[in-house]
């Protein structure tokens, strides 16, 4: 049974930790409220990644942090229990006397995962565990869960299902609104992957423009030849930190932001397990049609975001999913339907 006091604090606490959103890169949004006799005297989330926790900035926020003595504590997430960038939460909850923690879901991370509330329980702290996750932390849960990043595709296309009107050429598919969407899915993964047509033909910066994040997506490239490619690509132009995945050895000397990686067999079970051992818990792919098809067929992408746009370009172009052979494709299910302007956004989710 869940208290209803405990259930609006917690709910405080949810909301505090989404002031993080965006600026927490492969930290966990985290909220946390201190309540003593019904009342809230403090409230704090964690700011910024590298930064102090949720918990910490919630204590610095009490006039005095003797009043901590006897107060419960709030915290969307189990409080840690490792020396990391900032010393344990959990032992200086103890500490300063927090005598009851509710928490909203346990931290997955294998770091800290039930061994904060150990450190509490042992000292005599109340804690009860909501199970709660508030829907902040779906991609950083999904990545410790399942041991792989959460994969998502997005493309815009139009009535014909092409994703542009020539094949050797960039062509505008969607509406401004579209555009902006695209630009939020960016911001909230910490990887994106093109492969090399799409990297010569639409020459894209990869940058997440409509709200520049603090931590800029690794860019993938997926390639045949880390030497063919174009220098002039404006992705060269970047500061952000570059990866190509190529199929051929490299005897070029490449700036300090991009790092190749060789490999003859390049597919999407090795680019997973290679983003795996790097922490990247997400990864949207972005193009082209044989890359869709290749992922799509690999049974390993979770999301499928696609803006249709009521144009028709004919014959010329190129289908949004493409492959020589016919593909196994595993089943999806539509999880929203929005409109945005004269576009239609799908989103399918794995069944
Ligand atoms: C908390 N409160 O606000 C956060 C927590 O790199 P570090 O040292 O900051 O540690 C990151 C890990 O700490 C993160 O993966 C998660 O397990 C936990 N994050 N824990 O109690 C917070 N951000
Ligand atoms: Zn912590």
């Amino acid at each position: 049974m869940i208290l209803i006091s405990d259930q609006k604090f917690m709910n405080i606490a949810f909301e505090e930790a989404r002031k993080g959103t965006g600026r927490t890169w492969k930290n966990p949004l985290v909220g946390a409220v201190i309540v003593k006799n019904d009342r809230i005297l403090s409230v704090g989330y964690h700011h910024q990644f590298g930064q102090e926790h949720a918990e910490i900035n919630a204590l610095g926020g009490l006039a005095d942090v003797a009043l901590a003595q006897g107060a419960t504590m709030y915290v969307t997430l189990e409080p840690c229990s490792h020396f990391g960038k900032t010393p344990p939460c959990a032992n200086r909850l103890v500490e300063v006397g927090i005598r009851r923690v509710v928490i909203g879901q346990m931290d997955p991370n294998p770091i800290v995962a039930g061994k904060g509330i150990a450190i509490l329980k042992n000292a005599g702290v109340e804690v009860k565990v909501l199970n709660q996750t508030g829907k902040i932390n779906d991609k950083y849960n999904f990545f410790y869960q399942n041991g792989r990043p959460f994969l998502t595709i997005k493309y815009a296309m139009t009535l014909d299902g092409k994703i542009n009107q020539n094949q050797g050429k960039r062509s505008v598919v969607s509406d401004k609104e579209s555009y902006h969407d695209a630009q939020k899915l960016r911001g909230q993964n910490q990887a994106i992957l093109i492969g090399e047509n799409t990297l010569s033909v639409d020459n894209p910066m990869l940058t997440v423009r409509d709200q520049k994040p603090i931590f800029e997506p690794l860019k993938v490239l997926l390639v045949n030849s880390a030497d063919k490619l174009n220098a002039k690509s404006v992705i060269f132009n970047t500061q952000s930190d570059i990866l190509i995945l190529s199929r051929t050895v490299t005897n070029k000397k490449w700036p300090k932001n991009v790092e190749v990686v060789v490999d003859s067999e390049w597919s999407p079970k090795l680019i997973v397990k290679l983003l795996t051992k790097r922490g990247i818990q997400s990864l949207l792919i972005e193009g082209g049609s044989h890359v869709h098809a290749i992922f799509m067929a690999s049974q390993l992408v979770d999301e499928i975001d696609v803006y249709v746009a009521p144009i028709i370009f004919g014959g010329g172009g190129l289908p949004a999913v493409w492959d020589n052979n016919a593909l196994q494709i595993p089943d999806y299910q539509l999880s929203s339907k929005v409109n945005l302007g004269q576009d239609i956004k799908f989103t399918l989710r794995r069944k």
